[in-house]
């Protein structure tokens, strides 16, 4: 019936409204555009950059080589753009987003300082209302979620949180202007990636720094480096192949595990291994073997080399047993890539605090106390982490068909389709989430992927004359059934990880992103896409 399939004639204000000017939201940004659409884009902080903008804490770096962690879309920019380290800060990252940004003139489509507090689907008009906190309201037709996996902050809510009287920070929403730490008292609460990047540098310069730890990580030296001219023209030369080869990987970077299992070869070849990925640095060491994540005897060989690597790194034994976890096994919380962590403990001005020995009984106005003493602070910092992956999408209030919200929809664990869309909330697409490889993967190809795939995705509706674009049900249902399937056969769910919501209290006990590789889900969305976008209902 052509009347049904027709788009309304109301025309909304927009297109698309896309949520969020990081990564993910400004590649869609220019996607959009290029397809020929209106986009508006809204961004609670002042710029663009999303985690980039935000987690300005010292020693902040991303744990995926620079040159792999950059827009492959265009060409010329790839070439032109020149990285200084292999693990590039957090400054030269932001620097590269507001350089893309600049170059495609995305800033001007956001509307910045604005944080939207509710998106509502009409379904006689088609369209989508979109509310902020500053009272404004935009109507559009397609709502691009962009609004971040670690984006949504986690202040644990600790007796007497509020009290303290001295300058408190948290990592992911650290100041702009420069933070002083020079003859202060320091403490830090948290000892994942954030605490451990921060720790090092905090620790050069301030008087004392505590390190309140509840659990300890797995965290390997990154290895870090400048990049030299030879190897950045090599990188330049070679650029294509190395997305062509990190596409076909599990992890969106171009590197494969050993193509043999960590129990199907002997002590010395395990060893020369493990040598070998411990020398590359960082969290890649948790995929030396293919079955490392997988089978516990395989995930013990590698555990075994690690805690000896840092009880080599701690001078005094009875930390460095403090500092090995014994709660999980390696790689299924995200291994944190560090420059010093561990030698930091050697330091006369870095103490560690074991809370599941001695727990906070509160924070003070001067220092928090733990069961068994009091310690003064000048400054205490949260490196608790985030509220992950669905946190940023529950804090908006976001109602579809028949008036059914997200939240509850969503109430005992994320329900997409492809991470992509969700049944009831019909033109609207969730980036690089829950369901999806998302932080498994390579966030920037990762949010090259989905866009491009949307950006197909909107060409058959409109080829079609449809007006609207829903993740059917049965779909949703076993799209979560594949996903915890997956993640079933693995050693993930075993750990109280942030993937697993297990850092929340109250959350739902559920393994979030889609573990069956970056490769595997860019196929099975090229495949649904090629059936005529199977398992959507399109109207
Ligand atoms: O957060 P986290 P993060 N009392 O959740 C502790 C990415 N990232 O910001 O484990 C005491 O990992 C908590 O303890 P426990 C990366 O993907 C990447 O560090 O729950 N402690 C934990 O130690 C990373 O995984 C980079 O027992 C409390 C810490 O706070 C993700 O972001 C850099 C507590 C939180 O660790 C999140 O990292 C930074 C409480 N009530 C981040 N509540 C790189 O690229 C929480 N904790 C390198």
């Amino acid at each position: 019936d052509k009347d049904v399939n027709t788009v309304d004639t109301r025309t909304c204000d927009v297109d698309a409204v896309v949520i969020g000017a990081g990564i993910s939201g400004l590649y869609a940004v220019y996607k959009l555009r290029a397809r020929g659409m209106s986009v508006h884009g809204f961004e609670s902080a002042a710029g663009v950059g999303g985690t980039w903008f935000h987690n300005r804490y010292p020693g902040a770096r991303c744990d995926v080589e620079s040159i792999d962690y950059s827009y492959s879309f265009d060409e010329d920019l790839q070439q032109e753009w020149t990285w200084s380290e292999r693990f590039a800060t957090q400054e030269e990252i932001l620097a590269y987003l507001e350089h893309v940004a600049d170059r495609h003139n995305l800033r001007g489509a956001f509307e910045f300082l604005t944080r939207v507090d509710s998106t509502v689907y009409d379904e006689d008009s088609g369209f989508w209302t979109v509310t902020t906190d500053t009272g404004r309201s935009v109507t559009a037709r397609f709502c691009i979620m962009a609004t971040g996996v670690l984006s949504a902050t986690n202040r644990p809510d600790i007796p007497g949180r509020d009290s303290f009287t001295g300058e408190s920070y948290h990592t992911g929403e650290w100041p702009h202007d420069p933070v002083d730490f020079a003859g202060k008292r320091v403490g830090v609460i948290g000892t994942g990636s954030s605490g451990i990047q921060s720790i090092p540098v905090i620790a050069q310069e301030a008087e004392q720094v505590v390190v309140f730890q509840r659990s300890p990580n797995y965290s390997i030296p990154a290895g870090n480096r400048p990049l030299s001219d030879e190897q950045i023209a090599e990188v330049k030369a070679s650029y294509p192949e190395r997305r062509r080869l990190a596409r076909l990987s599990g992890g969106g970077t171009p590197f494969t595990p050993y193509p043999k299992g960590a129990m199907e070869v002997d002590e010395a070849e395990r060893r020369r291994v493990y040598d070998e990925w411990w020398q590359r640095g960082g969290y890649l060491f948790a995929k030396a073997f293919p079955d490392q994540t997988v089978s516990i005897e395989a995930n013990d060989s590698a555990r075994e080399y690690v805690e000896a690597k840092i009880r080599d790194m701690v001078n005094d034994p009875e930390v460095a047993d403090q500092l090995i976890p014994t709660d999980h096994p390696i790689g299924t919380k995200r291994i944190v890539t560090d420059d010093g962590y561990f030698e930091a403990f050697n330091r006369d001005n870095v103490a560690l605090v074991n809370l599941r020995s001695t727990p906070i009984a509160e924070i003070t106005a001067d220092g928090v106390r733990t069961s068994d003493s009091h310690y003064p602070l000048d400054m205490l910092i949260f490196a608790t982490g985030f509220d992950a992956m669905t946190g940023a999408l529950s804090r908006i209030d976001i109602r579809g068909r028949d008036g059914r919200t997200l939240r509850e929809e969503w109430a005992a664990g994320p329900r997409t389709y492809l991470g992509l869309a969700s049944h009831g909330f019909p033109n609207m697409f969730f980036m690089v989430g829950a369901g999806s490889p998302s932080v498994l993967a390579n966030m920037v190809l990762m949010a090259e992927q989905q866009v491009d795939w949307i950006s197909d995705c909107l060409d058959h509706l409109d080829e079609h004359n449809a007006r609207a674009i829903e993740a059917g049900e049965q779909a949703v249902d076993e799209w979560v059934a594949e996903c915890n399937e997956k993640a079933a056969g693995t050693l993930f769910p075993s750990a109280n990880s942030w993937y697993m919501g297990a850092n929340i209290p109250g959350k739902p006990r559920v393994f979030m992103p889609y573990i069956g590789g970056f490769a595997n889900y860019g196929n099975i969305c090229a495949e649904v896409a090629a059936a005529g976008y199977k398992g959507f209902d399109i109207v």
